[in-house]
């Protein structure tokens, strides 16, 4: 019971503030939740269970300036550290630690954790399914929607975690040490909470920070990173040197072909990359390939990554509502051999999509534009490509729906968050799936 009472304040009533203050309750930890948001906006079940379980909840103002005295804060990832609610408590002194960090304390299992601007949802999936099928009992949490101190909560047997984290959840990290660390990717993304592409890349770095030479570091070859204390293991889709690598439609480990992509669900150079980790993972964890190619060509991608929705009238439509930044459309656009209509835009995530438009002008005939950033893509690729901006996901549909001629594919990637408009990116996917099935035949 080592946080027993402890005062401690937990900021944010989301999935992360509710683990964190239900794990430090179970460890007789006096707890605070303090959310900015007025309460009516909450969750009514999410605030009725934590006071029932003799947590105090306060929200709206009043959690902003709240002058109590605690032990230690608890931060959920989604808050700025400075934000008012988290600086009411930094600028005192009083010690702040994040969600993931909390839930790390507590857990006594090893850890593989995931970070990459993309990629990172469906290689933690890919991971916990193949170690669950060859024996190895694991979960999949974190950034992927069950925070890591739900895990620590939970009774159960498990041999690893495999645990999903982002940038906002390493940025507080102290001690959080995985045993196996994996480097997908890197390309500019959150620019509305970091003030620059380094310091989002510096918070993402913090991933190998507490990692020694008894740990591994599954890193993408194609990124130059800082001298890494663990062991590391590469792999790349574009070069040769890279411990997995590809050829002829096959990953190869060290000269010996072991998986051909023909056999797996998943396409696209992204996709090749993210079963490489994967391998390179399962080896770090003393798996032969025999074991671990049936669960890896068995997975079947998840939606709102390039899912194909309906074929209409030899129109195509592909959603891809999981693309919240351009290194993910430029990855949806890459893999697309037809002529596109491109439905994108979003929530102003404080980035100009000007980079994408030498990709957009080659592959794209026409874009249709939504959310807050539409003007603004519109300014940037209108010169190269025609560009309407609708007043709503219905409208685009309907709108690409008028103008996609046979053959042409309809792709809806946003390349922003969407929160101007939708609840989640899931939401976002769910609504364009729903208006794409309901076009006349
Ligand atoms: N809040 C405040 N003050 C603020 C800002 C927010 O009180 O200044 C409150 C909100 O009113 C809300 C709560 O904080 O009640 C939300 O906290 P949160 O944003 O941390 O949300 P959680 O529900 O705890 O979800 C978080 C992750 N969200 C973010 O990092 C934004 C989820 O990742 C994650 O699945 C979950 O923890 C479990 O680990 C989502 C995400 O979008 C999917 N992640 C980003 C991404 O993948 O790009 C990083």
């Amino acid at each position: 019971m080592k946080y027993q009472g402890k005062r401690v304040a937990v900021l944010g009533a989301g999935l992360s503030g509710t683990a964190a203050a239900l794990l430090l309750r179970s460890e007789a930890a006096k707890v605070t939740v303090l959310d900015s948001a007025e309460e009516k906006t909450l969750l009514k079940s999410t605030i009725e269970n934590l006071r029932a379980r003799g947590v105090a909840v306060r929200c709206g103002p009043e959690a902003e300036t709240d002058s109590s005295n605690y032990d230690f804060v608890v931060l959920s990832p989604g808050i700025d550290p400075l934000s008012p609610l988290a600086t009411n408590f930094s600028s005192r002194k009083i010690e702040t630690m994040g969600e993931l960090e909390l839930g790390w304390r507590s857990v006594d299992l090893p850890v593989i954790a995931i970070t990459g601007t993309n990629g990172k949802t469906t290689t933690t999936e890919l991971l916990a399914q193949m170690l669950n099928a060859c024996g190895q009992r694991t979960i999949a949490c974190g950034n992927i929607g069950k925070p890591l101190c739900e895990v620590a909560f939970e009774d159960r047997d498990l041999d690893v975690l495999t645990v999903e984290v982002s940038s906002f959840q390493l940025e507080t990290i102290r001690t959080f040490r995985p045993s196996i660390s994996v480097w997908l990717n890197f390309a500019p993304d959150h620019l509305d909470r970091y003030p620059s592409v380094a310091e989002y890349r510096a918070a993402k770095l913090r991933i190998f920070e507490n990692q020694t030479a008894d740990d591994v570091a599954v890193v993408n070859a194609g990124e130059t990173l800082p001298k890494i204390a663990a062991r590391a293991v590469t792999f790349s889709a574009y070069t040769d040197q890279a411990d997995f690598r590809l050829e002829g439609g096959s990953i190869v480990y060290q000269n010996t072909p072991v998986l051909r992509m023909a056999e797996t669900k998943l396409r696209g150079s992204h996709n090749i990359e993210n079963l490489m980790a994967t391998l390179a993972v399962g080896l770090a964890r003393g798996l032969s390939f025999g074991e671990m190619l049936p669960p890896l060509c068995a997975y079947e991608p998840r939606p709102h990554r390039c899912e194909f929705v309906r074929e209409l009238g030899a129109v195509i439509y592909v959603n891809d509502s999981k693309a919240t930044n351009l290194a993910a459309v430029e990855k949806a656009l890459l893999a697309q051999n037809k002529s596109v209509i491109l439905i994108a835009g979003g929530k102003d995530k404080g980035f100009t999509f000007e980079t994408l438009l030498p990709l957009v002008s080659g592959k794209v005939r026409t874009t249709i534009l939504i959310g807050e950033m539409a003007e603004r893509i519109a300014r940037d690729w209108s010169a190269a490509v025609p560009c309407e901006i609708a007043n709503s996901l219905a409208d685009a549909v309907e709108r690409a729906h008028a103008i996609a001629k046979p053959g042409e594919v309809v792709l809806f990637s946003p390349g922003t968050s969407s929160f101007d408009m939708f609840k989640s990116y899931a939401d976002r996917g769910d609504q364009f799936r729903a208006l794409v099935h309901a076009l006349p035949k």
